[in-house]
């Protein structure tokens, strides 16, 4: 080597150490920032996780149970899916974190069968017409069905064609479209949530086939609207049942809600309504709570039972406020959009309730109950504890659903 030669390559050397050096610096500066960042999001939940402990232990006397859960990627998580709704640190509780890493817990299933494939499919690369395919046919197996699901694709196939889309962007794209879906009956029915309207008596009928979980969501929303300052009533108006009254007692009991019954062999569930609506009227009752059989063999006489009760309910309180509540078991998948087809037909529905959907795989069926039966969803169930209910919320919904990203 020459002299010049070792010259220039020291020099070479020297230089790519340099570059090396920068380049460190810069990841090391990189890496800096990131720490930062996680520390600040670190903080915030901090200051979250104290402003929740402080409202929990003001309400030690009436929450002795509810414990805050360790300080995990669910916390934050759950954090992060409130704070990006405009909730400030003080606005929270407890029972919305639990809720919120139930709900992602129990929407793990569904993501496992649909979104982790989806995210392995799509990567960080754009997207392109075969991942499009292997989304079509994930959505449809997530029980979306067939007409949102195709809604979806070609939406995201029109844009495909004008731009290129990022794997994170359609993820995006994904959630946003997702959650117009959901919300679009919501949108039409003219009411965000549903409440009981003060100054009147709300009748709200859970309705549905047996089993797929009526009488513990109507126990739930007892004690949630009892919670709430609403005064609440119960009416036992499964008389086909031997241990249904039983079984709502039990509910009435734990949520301190009253229970009005016949006790009688084949009482006429009109009737139960009937003597129900009298103690609603003494009591000055803000919500009547009435739980119906579900006997599906027989629908025609189902559906009659549902119209003569609404009518006694006419009849006795013509300004009431009446919403007939579906009852759906996310678990049945595609079975429970065709109950919801044939109820919706016959049944004057104003709502449905998504249940079981902790553990389920099939919790993709809420949005075809959205899309096909174009049935606001109003509350979900995700459990069988007395607070494993919250009203419906589109944007938790679909966060939970994708909540790998
Ligand atoms: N895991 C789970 N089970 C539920 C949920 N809701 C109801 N169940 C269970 O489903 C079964 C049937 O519920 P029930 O309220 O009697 O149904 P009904 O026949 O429609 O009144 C019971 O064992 C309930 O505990 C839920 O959200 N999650
Ligand atoms: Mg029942």
């Amino acid at each position: 080597m020459t002299n010049n030669e070792s010259d220039s390559s020291r020099e070479w050397a020297s230089q790519a150490y340099a570059l090396l050096k920068q380049k460190q610096e810069l990841k090391k500066q990189e890496l800096n920032k990131q720490e930062e960042e996680l520390k600040a999001e670190q903080l915030k939940a901090e200051e979250l996780k104290v402003a929740v402990n402080k409202k929990n232990l003001s309400n030690l006397q009436d929450d002795v149970e509810v414990k805050l859960g360790e300080f995990d990627d669910d916390f934050t998580w759950s954090a992060m899916v409130l704070a990006a709704q405009g909730k400030k640190v003080n606005e929270i509780s407890i029972d919305e974190i639990d809720w919120l890493s139930k709900l992602r817990k129990g929407l793990e299933e569904t993501r496992k069968g649909f979104v982790s494939e989806l995210l392995d499919k799509l990567g960080d690369d754009p997207l392109t017409p075969e991942s499009l395919d292997d989304l079509e046919t994930l959505l449809i197996r997530a029980d979306v069905g067939i007409d949102s699901t195709d809604k979806v694709i070609n939406k995201l196939r029109k844009k495909l064609n004008e731009e290129v889309v990022g794997g994170e962007e359609g993820i995006k794209f994904l959630k946003d479209e997702l959650r117009a879906i959901i919300e679009k009956p919501i949108q039409n029915s003219g009411t965000n949530i549903l409440v009981p309207q003060k100054g009147k008596l709300n009748v709200w009928l859970i309705v549905g086939v047996n089993g797929v979980g009526k009488t513990t969501t109507l126990g739930k929303l007892a004690y949630l609207s009892s919670k709430s300052n609403y005064k609440t009533l119960i009416a036992a108006a499964d008389t086909f049942r031997a241990a249904a009254v039983e079984q709502l007692q039990v509910w009435g009991d734990r949520s301190k809600v009253d229970v009005i019954s016949n006790q009688s062999k084949n009482a006429d569930p009109a009737a139960v309504v009937f003597d129900a609506i009298n103690a609603a009227n003494k009591r000055k009752s803000d919500l009547l709570l009435v739980d119906t059989a579900g006997r599906l063999q027989n629908k025609n006489n189902l559906m009659d039972e549902l119209s003569k009760i609404k009518k006694i309910i006419d009849k006795k309180v013509p300004d009431a406020i009446i919403e007939s509540l579906l009852v759906l078991d996310a678990s049945q998948g595609q079975n429970g959009l065709k109950q919801a087809k044939s109820f919706a037909k016959s049944a004057n529905l104003s709502g449905a309730i998504i249940t079981k959907l902790d553990g389920t795989s099939r919790g993709g069926v809420s949005l075809a109950v959205s899309a096909e039966v174009n049935l606001p969803i109003r509350f979900i169930g995700a459990g069988e504890g007395i607070k494993d209910l919250r009203p419906f919320n589109s944007f938790e919904f679909v966060e939970a659903l994708l909540a790998d990203r």
